[in-house]
């Protein structure tokens, strides 16, 4: 298709595309980004080229309660569940009993790393799905633990808490390469100007190489970084578990003396590798890089239960340009040509732009929270918040290039644009198999961060194969964001799509928005609810013909006229029997405005006495962590509370 369009033709399509439907359509491939690649790199070539297509499966390092000494008998795990499921009373949790239950010699969540916390009702490290989640460790016999202080001193031999050392680096020389070992750094203490290098390896997904922490705080240990934590620079280095610790970029804070407003990367996986996890870690101004390098490739990464905030870059403004400075491009995670990859149950908050802190750091169309590509991606249970422009961007700038990722219960808000699966280039059918279920979404576009006045939920093009179910869009408040949508279809390829079960509640312009092409075939647009209580808009706009599309039992209502619900482009608004007839929606419904109970993120920070506003809340979720745990700060909880004021 490319060899016989002329390259102006090109560009208009690609011109019409940006203006039409995507936000970021002058994004330019992934290929050129200037974060990529071996710092040794002349930085010319930073692509990935080698895809698998292989599935591996067991990415997780999870759990190693097998290889433990403590397989004795004082592991009360049976009895654990009686305690949090029954009527009576709560036993108490055995990682806060001051006794060492399972005899390994480590007592309750201050030094048995089988506890992920004091409200761990077992010292034992099982399964994550025993643990509420976490993953845990035991510490085998051969395996060194490695622990460090401030109050350290790099001539001890690190074996114990008295006997600390006091540099993380000295601790690294200490733990082996392809070992089971771990590095433990006290909580409460800070150390500075510090990194692991290109670090080492762990033995496998179930044996890894851990950095984590101990002590009688509870506050994370503090990691201020003035470069890099981990940097692979074009290795390969696998089975390395980081967990619970806090990163701050001093590049980026503007009260350090370090400051220089242009943080680089805290983690950077540049290279290849296997079964790498970062769980329960704070981040603040920097941004994770993951991406497969020089012929390696990167399968089994897991990001999960992490606060990610802030990542950002001085001077992305630029003056009169709302689209800001293509140099500088932060996001809360960006991966390249990564499979396997899982991000689970993190808060991304603020990411890509930091104005209020640094005048320069302007949200631009650029920055994300996070820029994703891989085959077999899952992307789940996350707290998604005031994204400089998208929340998940999907990148993929050739047919398959992302294949098979699912998005699911996550919740959405600010920011400007949910889910943009299409965008950059418009190759056919670039993404495959992709699902986007049971997520809610509020308020997106409400603080107008690039002054644009988008406010786009789901955008989705050039797709083969997708689902779109379930989910609940909410809630297009203000009246200056005029370019607003649910769920926009378009490009010039899709094929198979299911959009199903949604709710679209409170959207200004139109809920649904079709740019139908001679390209889209299979399309199914059926079961949703299609709601606008107050804002007299459109329920659909579908800009033309109706071949290759299937609209059947939906339920409309909205309080414009009658005349007004619907719209078919350039021919017109009809209501609904004009609907009927236009789209061979014959079963359409016209319904009565349901009475819902409505509820928001500002209810919900009421609800669970966090303030009223949405800052208070997401303050509240920045601070959650392995150590206090709370189930109430968790996407799938909040998004449960909302859907059930809705009917589902
Ligand atoms: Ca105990
Ligand atoms: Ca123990
Ligand atoms: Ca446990």
């Amino acid at each position: 298709m490319r060899t016989i369009r002329s390259p102006r033709v090109v560009m208009a399509l690609a011109l019409v595309a940006a203006a039409c439907s995507n936000g970021d359509a002058m994004t330019p491939a992934s290929t050129d980004d200037a974060t990529f690649g071996p710092l040794t790199d002349d930085g010319s070539s930073t692509n990935a080229s080698s895809i698998s297509t292989t599935a591996s499966e067991g990415s997780g390092p999870g759990t190693d309660a097998s290889t433990g000494p403590g397989s004795d008998d004082s592991d009360s795990s049976g009895s654990e569940d009686d305690g949090s499921s029954s009527t009576g009373p709560e036993l108490p949790s055995e990682c806060d009993d001051g006794i060492d239950n399972d005899g390994d010699g480590y007592a309750d969540w201050h030094r048995d790393l089988g506890c992920y916390g004091p409200g761990d009702h077992t010292e034992a490290a099982l399964p994550r799905d025993e643990e509420d989640g976490f993953t845990t460790f035991e510490i085998p016999e051969g395996s060194l633990a490695i622990y460090v202080s401030n109050d350290g001193d790099d001539s001890n031999d690190g074996l114990t808490p008295e006997t600390a050392v006091q540099t993380i680096s000295h601790a690294r020389d200490l733990v082996g390469d392809v070992a089971h070992d771990f590095i433990l750094l006290r909580r409460g203490d800070t150390w500075r100007g510090t990194n692991l290098g290109r670090f080492k390896a762990g033995i496998d997904a179930a044996h890894p190489l851990v950095v984590a922490s101990y002590g009688d705080s509870m506050e994370l240990p503090r990691i201020e970084l003035e470069g890099f934590f981990i940097d692979h620079n074009g290795q390969s280095r696998s089975n390395v578990a980081i967990i619970g610790l806090h990163f701050v970029s001093l590049l980026g804070d503007p009260q350090d003396p370090s400051f220089t407003g242009a943080p680089v990367e805290s983690i950077r996986y540049v290279g290849g590798g296997t079964g790498l996890l970062i769980e329960g870690c704070h981040f603040e101004y920097a941004e994770i890089v993951l991406g497969s390098y020089g012929g390696l490739e990167y399968d089994g990464v897991e990001i999960r239960r992490n606060v990610i905030e802030r990542a950002y870059h001085a001077n992305t403004c630029t003056p009169g340009n709302p689209n800001g400075n293509y140099d500088y491009r932060p996001s809360g995670i960006y991966a390249s040509h990564i499979n396997h990859l899982t991000i689970e149950g993190n808060v991304f908050d603020h990411n890509g732009w930091n104005q209020d802190q640094v005048e320069s750091a302007c949200a631009t169309i650029y920055n994300h929270n996070m820029y994703v590509n891989g085959h077999d991606m899952v992307i789940k249970d996350n707290i998604l918040a005031r994204a400089s422009s998208i929340h998940i961007k999907l990148l993929s700038d050739a047919p398959g290039d992302m294949i098979g990722t699912v998005i699911d219960d996550n919740l959405f808000v600010e920011g400007e644009i949910g889910v943009s699966a299409g965008g950059n280039e418009d190759d056919a059918y670039r993404f495959v198999d992709t699902t986007i279920t049971s997520n809610v979404m509020t308020d997106i576009g409400r603080s107008m961060p690039t002054g644009r006045s988008l406010a786009w939920a789901i955008d989705v093009l050039d797709n083969d194969g997708l689902l779109v179910a379930d989910n609940v869009v909410l809630n297009n408040r203000y009246p200056e964001l005029t370019n607003g949508f649910g769920l926009n279809i378009g490009g010039g390829s899709g094929r198979d799509y299911q959009i199903e079960g949604n709710l679209f509640w409170r959207l200004r312009g139109r809920a649904i928005r079709v740019y139908p092409s001679g390209g889209h075939e299979a399309i199914v647009i059926t079961g949703n609810e299609v709601v606008d209580p107050d804002l007299s808009s459109a329920l659909v706009e579908h800009r033309g013909g109706f071949g290759g599309y299937t609209y059947a039992d939906n339920r409309y209502y909205s309080n414009a006229g009658a005349d007004d619900w619907f719209s078919l482009g350039n021919a017109g608004t009809v209501d609904i029997a004009g609907w009927r007839a236009a789209s061979g929606e014959a079963d359409a419904q016209e319904i009565a405005l349901p009475a819902y109970e409505d509820r928001d993120l500002e209810g919900y920070a009421v609800e669970i006495g966090a303030g009223d506003t949405l800052e208070e809340l997401l303050a509240v979720a920045r601070g959650q962590n392995r150590l206090t745990w709370r189930e109430d700060l968790t996407a799938p909880v909040i998004n449960a509370w909302i859907r059930e004021g809705f009917g589902r």
